[in-house]
């Protein structure tokens, strides 16, 4: 460890906030073959393009998002909303510790080998079992997910929550996101933000990187100084 590396982790509690589908794992085709199932007993055009609307807003933003403006009655949008759902938990069965993005394992356990605190900040109510497919319990102080906040991102209530639980400060918490309304999220909180995936879809971000592999801890620093 470089000494001026030491000195700044020393210094004050810092913390990395990662979401979770497009972030640690790649849960992105699941729902969208649960969405197209519900699209196509409605008669409703969707694709692996309008799919990309819906990455990272809640599940009922979701489906309002596929609707493109048609209305269902309160009780069929619910039924269909709970169906979606069965159908991409009985997905998630695939899942194993294999799933995680390339990088990502390795990140983690460098990070808090250095002394970063960690959690997950992501908008998904299923957080908790996807990371318990991915035996990646041990790699998270705290597990932050859309059933714990009222507000869904773009609002920084996810974020804030997980920053007060680690006891961190939002401006000592970097945040790794895929999505445009999480950076947005994470900007409103006070914390910087990482983008993962390209300058074109995330031009807000602090720093863009593909995936996380061969990225280190000590790169990601330099936001926080
Ligand atoms: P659920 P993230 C988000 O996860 C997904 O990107 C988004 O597609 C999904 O609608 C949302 O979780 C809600 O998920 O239906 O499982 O509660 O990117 O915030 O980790
Ligand atoms: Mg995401």
């Amino acid at each position: 460890m470089k000494i001026i590396y030491f000195i700044i982790m020393k210094n004050q509690k810092k913390a990395f906030i990662f979401d979770l589908d497009g972030v640690v794992t790649d849960t992105a085709e699941y729902h969208f073959q649960a969405w197209k199932t519900i699209a196509d007993e409605l008669n409703v055009p969707f694709d692996r393009h309008k799919n990309e609307e819906l990455k990272g807003v809640s599940r009922e933003e979701s489906f309002k998002r596929l609707l493109s403006g048609k209305v269902l009655p309160p009780d069929q949008f619910k039924s269909l909303m709970n169906k979606k759902n069965d159908l991409y938990r009985s997905f998630l069965k695939k899942l194993t510790r294999n799933d995680m993005l390339p990088g990502m394992r390795e990140f983690l356990t460098q990070s808090r080998h250095d002394g970063f605190k960690t959690a997950i900040g992501s908008s998904s109510k299923n957080a908790a079992e996807i990371i318990e497919r991915l035996e990646a319990n041990d790699l998270f102080d705290s597990i932050v997910c859309g059933a714990d906040v009222p507000n869904a991102k773009p609002a920084p209530d996810l974020f804030l929550l997980a920053a007060n639980k680690l006891n961190v400060p939002p401006e000592q918490c970097v945040v790794f996101e895929d999505a445009y309304s999480g950076i947005t999220a994470a900007h409103t909180a006070g914390m910087k933000a990482v983008g993962i995936g390209t300058k074109e879809a995330l031009p807000e971000a602090d720093l863009i990187y593909k995936n996380l592999n061969s990225v280190t801890p000590e790169q990601i620093v330099n936001l926080l100084v």
